[in-house]
């Protein structure tokens, strides 16, 4: 196995800080319960060590609610690491907080600088492209930078539209193997993943869009047990994680680490 979309040495997390339960939403659908958001994200750090990776946990950081939503501090590809702008004023000074831990292991960082946004849940890296939504947090000015610095690396840079309503582009979809997404309908109908086998979410599952393909595991949301049967019989190794406290704050799995196998480290 070697595809380097999926193929991952290291992952990052951040434990969950007390303001989480202030975290952003986009309709309140009742507050957080800490103890059991922590328990959830320990056994999301377990599911992550059981694919093989080295995995950092960083304190929590009680000046940004949702600083446990790493993955859109920061867009990690094996040449290098880039700290995102991100969309939210609440949120967009949790990139200057990832990029010193990133410069730790990669050596160096590059950053969005603006004036455009970008969320690093709005990217799907595929093996062959890059897939960015514009969406309420990242706009086109955002993908341009991040397009500036990545061509270099030899990526192309697709800006596909965030579905209405949804909060990030891989609120709706993720990454399964070198050919394969999972999305929701309302996303695959957009035809944005013409040339890609697609898996659809079952209906009335919508909200376990956002997996993520870690080395041989799927790790995906406990509780959707019709798109788990899909991804089982498609003969993927799925492993399943409590989600519902993050789930309130509009959070899945891939939101909660970053994931990715540093050149310098090969
Ligand atoms: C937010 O609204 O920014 C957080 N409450 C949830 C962020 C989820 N991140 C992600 O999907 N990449």
């Amino acid at each position: 196995m070697s595809a380097r979309s999926y193929t991952f040495s290291h992952a990052v997390t951040r434990k969950p800080c007390k303001a989480v339960i202030e975290g952003l939403r986009a309709v309140d659908t009742g507050t957080p319960d800490l103890a059991l958001f922590e328990q959830h994200h320990a056994d999301y750090v377990l599911a992550l060590k059981a694919t093989g990776a080295e995995v950092v946990t960083l304190e929590a950081l009680e000046e940004f609610p949702d600083s446990v939503f790493v993955e859109d501090a920061a867009l990690c590809l094996p040449e290098g690491a880039i700290a995102m702008r991100p969309g939210a004023p609440s949120r967009l000074r949790e990139a200057e907080a990832m990029a010193p831990i990133l410069a730790q292991i990669y050596g160096s960082v590059q950053t969005v600088e603006g004036p455009g946004f970008i969320d690093g849940g709005d990217i799907l890296v595929t093996e062959r492209e890059i897939l960015v939504g514009t969406s309420a947090r990242t706009d086109s000015t955002g993908i341009e930078e991040l397009r500036q610095i990545v061509t270099p690396w030899g990526y192309t840079v697709r800006e596909l539209k965030t579905p209405e309503g949804v909060l990030h582009f891989k609120t709706d979809c993720s990454l399964l193997d070198e050919n394969t997404i999972l999305s929701t309908e309302r996303l695959a109908k957009s035809g944005c993943f013409e040339g890609y086998e697609v898996i659809l979410t079952a209906e009335g599952e919508e909200a376990c869009a956002n997996a993520i393909r870690f080395n041989e595991l799927v790790i995906m949301p406990d509780g959707f047990p019709e798109t788990e049967a899909r991804l089982v019989e498609a003969g993927y190794n799925v492993r399943k994680v409590g989600n519902t406290e993050a789930a309130k704050l509009d959070g899945g799995m891939s939101c909660l680490s970053l994931r990715f196998t540093p050149e310098i480290a090969c």
